[in-house]
């Protein structure tokens, strides 16, 4: 299928973490997935930091230290090929919006994107709320490189109850876009959940899902099942 799109066209993507799983990174809500190995509140709010900033540390610091070992997949390369297609032939805006905290999209090529629940290889202060780039492991006796206090580092991750990054930017892409594409993501979490909600307010936007089963959403007027890897570059390439 070939989809002709008018000459000027707004595209805003919208990943998750089943973008990122054949690559080899965990999924959240799969089988064997990061939340069946790690209670929620324990890893993934302000309170369970508070409670035992140990535990988030070493949850963050093994997932940091995995990104060595990946690469892009299909999918990601599919994703920044695009995004330059459409820059070159002055098509129309193109943001890609990710809820995954990991480095892959960057890695990729991606140039205009946003990481609304954060980045790995960033690191805040909790004092000043400076962000600065790491790679390191982060820990409660590390002084901090912005304040100097032991511990005052957390790691750039909005958690559960944490307002997600560079709203205004999202929704305003939203009113205007005339594609929004979503990539592997469940669909669970707010406020990216209802961002399909949110492009269809504009009336003209197409909406797709691709994600190797439906997440059930009735607000995609299109749903292709199956990996990513494969499904991606075939939008991609559909799309003139
Ligand atoms: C494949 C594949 C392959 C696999 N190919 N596909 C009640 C109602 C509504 C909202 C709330 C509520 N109570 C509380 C809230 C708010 C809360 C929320 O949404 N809770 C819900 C659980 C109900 N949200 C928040 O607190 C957020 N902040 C907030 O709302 O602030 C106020 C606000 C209001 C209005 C506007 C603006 C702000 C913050 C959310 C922070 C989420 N953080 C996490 C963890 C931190 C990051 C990290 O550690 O990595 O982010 S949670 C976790 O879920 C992570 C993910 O980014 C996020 C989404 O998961 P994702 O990516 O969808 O992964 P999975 O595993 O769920 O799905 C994978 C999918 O891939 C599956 O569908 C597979 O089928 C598919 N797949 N392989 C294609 N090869």
């Amino acid at each position: 299928m070939v989809y002709k799109h008018p000459s000027k066209s707004n595209i805003v993507i919208l990943t998750g973490a089943g973008i990122s799983a054949e690559s080899g990174l965990s999924t959240f809500r799969d089988e064997n997935g990061l939340w069946c190995q790690h209670r929620i509140e324990d890893v993934a709010t302000p309170e369970g930091f508070r409670r035992d900033p140990q535990l988030v540390h070493r949850f963050y610091n093994q997932r940091r230290a995995q990104l060595k070992d990946v690469k892009p997949n299909a999918a990601h390369l599919a994703l920044a090929e695009w995004e330059r297609r459409w820059k070159e032939e002055e098509r129309g805006n193109f943001l890609l919006v990710t809820q995954n905290v990991d480095d892959l999209h960057q890695r990729a090529g991606s140039r205009n994107i946003i990481a609304l629940h954060g980045e790995l290889l960033k690191a805040r202060c909790s004092h000043t709320e400076k962000v600065m780039a790491w790679s390191e492991d982060l820990a409660t006796d590390l002084p901090c490189a912005c304040c100097g206090n032991p511990g005052a580092m957390r790691p750039h991750i909005v958690w559960f109850g944490e307002m997600p990054l560079e709203m205004e930017t999202i929704y305003a892409a939203l009113s205007e876009c005339d594609m929004f594409v979503s990539i592997g993501t469940s669909g669970t979490v707010y406020p990216a959940a209802g961002f399909v909600m949110e492009a269809r307010r504009n009336q003209k936007a197409r909406t797709v899902e691709i994600n190797l089963e439906s997440s059930g959403s009735p607000y995609f007027h299109e749903v292709f099942e199956g990996k990513a890897s494969q499904l991606v570059p075939n939008l991609a390439n559909s799309i003139s």
